[in-house]
């Protein structure tokens, strides 16, 4: 091993035990996105898609929650948690397709479609999920649709997750222009030159692709179910089409199979900004906490519960 990597990997481990030390002390839990570096998802009491990281952070004991992902995640186990602290180790992680609405944004295409029930994804800012009148995931994002009582539905920020939606529900879905660039950025070409890589491999995609991507695909699937799915499929071979740090669990569950990414770009640029050096600074010096203001807190919990009801 050369003289620079011995370096690394002697301060790797010391980050990791100060991390150790300072999650002990401040009877802290650690939850991971998905898409996080390894390293970080390896350290993670839980690692999962944004709902199920805050629904676990709601049911521990834990004081302090150390989020390592995105602002909107570390907003979501805030609303569900709001008498623990709540830290986010590079405060400016922000979501592209997050930034991509705003609560003002909202109000407008409310009162333009006044007849529509207004369905948020929870990729978003906090003061927009409070305006929704039910929060969804990549996951029920069909069946919040279908459960609430209006025909037509106002689905934000992610255009291709609406599109998605559409397709599989007769109610008339207005979309909203945003868009994740790392999911967005994947054309049909990609996928064809995986399927012609590896022919025997079943391609899983996320609904934040484009249309023509999921057209392509064998399923369309949140995090948490590519991982369900790959556990459950005699299938030996995965393209799988979302951030590629999901691979690190999706290999690291099934040693038995393979997955190859869709393209070697998914890369989310923002959940890579968290290092072990962020994740210890956030445990020892606590310098800046997630708050949500409880009045868009109370909303947000309510539309967050109003999505819990109908799953
Ligand atoms: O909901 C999430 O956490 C994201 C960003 C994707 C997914 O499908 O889990």
């Amino acid at each position: 091993m050369n003289k620079s990597i011995c370096m690394d990997v002697a301060n790797a481990k010391q980050e990791k035990q100060r991390i150790l030390k300072w999650k002990a002390l401040r009877r802290a839990l650690i939850i991971a996105h998905n898409y996080q570096p390894e390293e970080i998802q390896e350290l993670a009491d839980y690692t999962g898609d944004s709902l199920e990281l805050a629904r676990l952070a709601a049911q521990t004991d834990a004081e302090v929650i150390a989020c390592a992902g995105v602002i909107f995640m570390a907003e979501s186990a805030k609303i569900l948690s709001p008498q623990k602290t709540v830290l986010l180790p590079v405060p400016e992680a922000g979501c592209p397709l997050a930034d991509t609405i705003t609560a003002e944004d909202l109000r407008r295409a409310r009162q333009q479609h006044p007849q529509a029930a207004v369905v948020v994804y929870v990729n978003s800012p906090a003061e927009v999920k409070a305006l929704a009148d039910v929060c969804c995931t990549s996951a029920n994002a069909i069946a919040v649709v279908n459960a609430v009582p209006q025909a037509e539905v106002i689905l934000a920020p992610d255009k291709n997750l609406a599109d998605w939606v559409a397709r599989h529900t007769e109610k008339r879905v207005i979309p909203w222009p945003g868009s994740c660039c790392t999911h967005n950025a994947v054309r049909l070409e990609a996928v064809e030159a995986a399927r012609k890589a590896h022919p025997q491999a079943s391609v899983l995609v996320h609904p934040e692709c484009r249309p023509e991507v999921c057209a392509r695909a064998d399923a369309v699937l949140s995090t948490s179910q590519m991982l369900r799915q790959a556990r459950a499929d005699a299938n030996l071979e995965f393209i799988i089409g979302t951030e590629i740090g999901l691979l690190y669990r999706l290999r690291k569950e099934n040693p038995e199979k393979l997955f190859y990414p869709l393209s070697e770009g998914m890369v989310c640029a923002s959940m890579k900004l968290t290092t072990l050096r962020h994740l210890g600074d956030a445990l020892e010096f606590m310098p800046q906490k997630v708050e949500v203001p409880e009045e868009v807190r109370s909303r947000a919990f309510q539309a967050l519960e109003a999505m819990l009801r109908i799953q």
